[in-house]
């Protein structure tokens, strides 16, 4: 069901500066910026860190799609 180029634009959405990981700021930015005000940075925080699967705190593409893909 999950479709990699649509998961690839999503992430590159969510990764503002580009540089391959979404931390929990650039997270909670982009939910913001789609109009969900109510996340917090614990949030973002604990969102992230239940898809992130080698726990340095960022998601990688791979984490990101196998967090979709599951
Ligand atoms: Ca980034
Ligand atoms: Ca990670």
């Amino acid at each position: 069901m999950a479709d990699i180029q649509e998961a690839r634009k999503e992430f590159d959405r969510l990764d503002a500066d580009g540089d391959g990981f979404v931390t929990a700021a650039e997270f909670k930015k982009a939910l913001a910026q789609a109009g969900d005000w109510n996340v917090t940075d614990a949030v973002a925080e604990s969102i992230i860190a239940s898809r992130d699967l080698d726990g340095d705190k960022l998601l990688s593409f791979d984490e990101f799609w196998a967090y979709l893909a599951k």
